[in-house]
């Protein structure tokens, strides 16, 4: 059997010299190659020496993280594929009532957490059958590094087929409850692979690490960008503008969501000169404003290369590296656009009636290739929903494809706030307004925001002869859910606009609100 793990190709791309650099953190400590093969090999040995028996439909165990952003949480993502367990990545921001869900959804065998969330979260996690809960913190104490510490340097990837499943994205849902994407060991290296030739990855490159790691952002696109062309990291744990910019002058790439830009362009040492070194800069994950692209162009003299994707699709689209005949000629990279679909990638633009639109005209945005996921964990009627019937998936995205082939994305048909980068759907948090006393309705929108690129307000109905405080709903929302999902203001009302057939104008509550930030 042909030998095939994401992990396996990660590793190939070592360089020779083990011993040289591979990570340089923010507290001034670094790891070598060699660091990171030991130390994937030690964990995985762990993960494999656990009792856990084999489940009745074959889907190898999962192993669910809950942890600080660290090296150590990379090696464990490394350690899990190498194992062949599937990874389970969770934001940090989530709540009880959260991880509850993901828990008893995705049945992990295998849950690690923080020390200071270890008695919550082994609770729901062994309520849920798991068999095992480690801790594991961002100073490298915890029980997981002790448990592997133990364990030979020396381990074998588990063969695997590219079909096999790698690792599992939750990503919430516009109605209900959050659908766990499967992404494939094939899905992954072959996305990741495209990537390192269409954005020029070359030797001597140097990342910039400052995204979470529990998304596809940080977790794929930036550590698979890195390993693959054997490129050092600046680690950072927390994203800090002035930290980034210090940086540059060693570095060569740098991927960040829109708000990141942001940030460091109100930064007075962001210049051209502080930027020299640098080659690439990526944004994605939410629209870059033109104002952003244009700014960032004057004080630093570099162009941001814009690109777009999904958890459930990894990367779709990209504005070109170089627009010479190396890259395909496509031409320059432009501000507002998200690029041209990336090889491999065929994407279509559908009208209202379900024909493809002709070029310049709004519709639904629909995908397929190699990097596209094969289906939501154990929801087979949501992912038949999702689907077109020739194997398309519906984005959920609305945009355009010009003549010349740059996509443009221009609003999502899909109910969703985009918040710096992180995913917030109004009809949960709705959901969870609606069940506080003295709430008889709600309806949550996304209006712009200037760091945020755009937040969630709160309109709030009470119930009769009832008088909530808007301030202290929130306060009762903070509670149980992440903190980047909670409305940035509630407003209690007394009726939501609604059209004759009676469904919330949300437009219009949109348009109300869009100047307050
Ligand atoms: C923090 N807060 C937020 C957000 N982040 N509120 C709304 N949206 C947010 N994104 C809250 C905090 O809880 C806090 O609330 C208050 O805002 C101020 O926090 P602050 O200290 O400013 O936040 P921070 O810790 O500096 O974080 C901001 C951040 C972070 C660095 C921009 O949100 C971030 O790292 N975003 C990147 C997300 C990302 O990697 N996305 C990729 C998804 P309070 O004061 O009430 O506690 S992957 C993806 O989308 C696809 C596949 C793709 O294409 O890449
Ligand atoms: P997620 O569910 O976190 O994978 O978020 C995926 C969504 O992020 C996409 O469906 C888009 O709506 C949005 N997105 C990602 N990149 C971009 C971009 N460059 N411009 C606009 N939206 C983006």
């Amino acid at each position: 059997m042909k030998h095939y793990n994401l992990f396996t190709a990660l590793r190939a791309a070592f360089p020779a010299d083990l011993n040289s650099p591979a990570i340089e953190t923010d507290e001034g400590l670094t790891y070598s190659w060699r660091d990171l093969d030991r130390a994937t090999a030690m964990i995985a040995n762990l993960l494999q020496s656990l009792d856990i028996p084999p489940s009745s439909d074959g889907v190898p165990p999962r192993v669910a993280v809950q942890v600080e952003k660290s090296v150590e949480a990379m090696i464990l993502y490394l350690a899990t594929l190498r194992a062949g367990f599937v990874f389970l990545p969770l934001n940090t921001a989530y709540q009880s009532a959260e991880i509850e869900y993901f828990v008893g959804n995705a049945e992990p065998a295998v849950v690690v957490c923080s020390s200071k969330s270890f008695n919550w979260v082994s609770k729901l996690a062994f309520k849920a059958g798991a068999r095992h809960v480690f801790t594991l913190n961002d100073d490298r104490t915890g029980s997981l590094l002790e448990r592997a510490s133990h364990f030979s340097d020396q381990q074998a990837p588990a063969v695997k087929q590219p079909g096999d499943l790698a690792a599992i994205l939750y990503t919430s849902g516009t109605t209900g409850r959050s659908k766990g994407a499967m992404l494939s060991h094939g899905n992954l290296l072959s996305n990741a692979l495209m990537l390192k030739e269409y954005w020029g990855w070359q030797p001597g490159d140097v990342l910039i690490h400052a995204l979470p790691i529990f998304h596809v952002h940080g977790l794929f696109v930036a550590i698979h960008g890195a390993l693959l062309n054997g490129s050092k990291m600046l680690w950072m744990g927390k994203f800090d503008p002035k930290r980034v910019i210090e940086e540059m002058p060693r570095a060569t790439v740098f991927m960040g969501v829109p708000t990141l830009y942001v940030r460091m362009l109100a930064e007075t040492s962001l210049t051209p000169a502080q930027a020299a070194n640098m080659r690439l800069f990526i944004s994605g994950s939410a629209p870059l404003l033109l104002e952003t692209f244009n700014e960032w162009r004057e004080r630093t003299g570099h162009t941001i290369l814009e690109r777009y994707g999904m958890s459930e699709t990894i990367m779709l689209t990209s504005n070109p590296y170089l627009p010479d005949a190396r890259f395909g000629n496509q031409g320059e990279r432009r501000g507002g656009t998200v690029g041209f679909p990336l090889p491999g990638v065929q994407l279509r633009v559908q009208g209202e009636s379900g024909e493809p639109t002709p070029k310049g005209e709004i519709g639904g945005i629909q995908v397929a290739g190699p990097g596209v996921f094969s289906g939501y964990w154990r929801m087979p009627e949501k992912t038949a929903e999702e689907f077109t019937p020739d194997g398309f998936f519906k984005t959920g995205d609305v945009g355009l494809q010009d003549e010349r082939g740059y996509v443009t994305i221009v609003g999502r048909s899909k109910d969703l706030i985009i918040s710096g980068g992180y995913n917030v759907y109004p009809a949960e948090i709705e959901g969870y307004l609606n069940e506080l006393p003295g709430v008889a309705e709600s309806a949550v929108v996304g209006v712009p925001h200037p760091d945020f690129g755009e937040v969630g307000i709160a309109v709030v109905i009470p119930k009769p002869g009832q008088q909530p405080d808007g301030e202290a709903l929130l306060t009762q929302l903070k509670a149980g859910l992440a903190n980047f999902k909670i409305p940035k203001r509630c407003f209690i009302e007394a009726e939501l606009p609604r059209n004759t057939m009676g469904k919330v104008q949300k437009n219009l509550l949109r348009e109300r609100f869009k100047g307050m930030f």
